[in-house]
């Protein structure tokens, strides 16, 4: 039996152009089932629909700050650096993809290109904007294998229902979070200090974001190899 194959978005190293791809998500779908594939971020506008087309799901991964042009701010002063190139190959594949109602995971910079890309908006840099009497480290101190802080799961999503619990312990390494909710996305997972960690689209076959990264953590939680195991069997039923 073929397996899935599952499309991930590259990381830019601007200062000297290199794509890159840390080796957990590829091990992650591997374990999971499905051949990986890093995507280019150079292609024509047919190269990208023959890719939506030849994938059997997508992977939008983790990476620097997203333009704040692309979603209609200034830049703040603490946003951090951006790839044009990735952002504008995020952003053009992402309508192509769902047009074809192929399988979406989002994690961490991929909650919120995708997000944005769906009409929505980012907190540029949380510690500047967002007050809280008691600061979750969202920028954890320590190993990344080592949950720092909890979510609520809303009852009912399909985050719950692949988890198997309400309230889950998660990593956290991101500086930016979701503000304004895009078209069509519901918050399923939250912060304690009431951050969106996690959003999914109800009417979508199967379109799920977490800001935590469950890659690091699969090796010893099962609810975030399970998320891995979910989105491979939908890019299975997709193929
Ligand atoms: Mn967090």
């Amino acid at each position: 039996m073929h397996k899935p194959l599952i499309g991930l978005t590259p990381y830019h190293d601007t200062d000297n152009d290199d794509i890159k791809m840390r080796p957990g998500y590829l091990r992650a779908l591997k374990e999971a089932g499905a051949i990986p594939v890093v995507l280019p971020l150079e292609a024509s506008p047919e190269d990208l629909k023959q890719l939506a087309d030849t994938m059997n799901g997508f992977l939008f991964t983790g990476g620097p700050d997203v333009h704040p042009f692309l979603f209609g701010e200034e830049t703040q002063a603490h946003c951090g650096n951006v790839s044009a190139a990735r952002d504008q190959f995020e952003l053009q594949l992402l309508p192509l993809v769902m047009e074809r109602k192929k399988p979406i995971l989002g994690i961490c910079r991929g909650i919120q290109v995708l997000n944005i890309g769906l009409g929505g908006t980012i907190w540029q840099d949380i510690n500047s904007q967002v007050a809280s009497e008691f600061p979750i480290a969202h920028s954890q101190p320590f190993d990344y294998s080592v949950p720092s802080h909890t979510v609520r799961v809303a009852p009912g999503s399909r985050l719950s229902q692949i988890a198997g619990n309400d309230s889950l312990k998660v990593n956290s390494m991101h500086h930016q979070a979701i503000r304004e909710v895009g078209r069509d996305l519901v918050v399923t997972a939250t912060a304690p200090d009431g951050l969106a960690e996690a959003v999914e689209m109800p009417s979508y076959p199967f379109f799920m974001a977490v800001q935590w990264h469950p890659e690091y953590l699969r090796e010893k939680d099962a609810a975030a190899a399970k998320l891995f195991q979910a989105f491979v069997g939908a890019c299975n039923r997709r193929k």
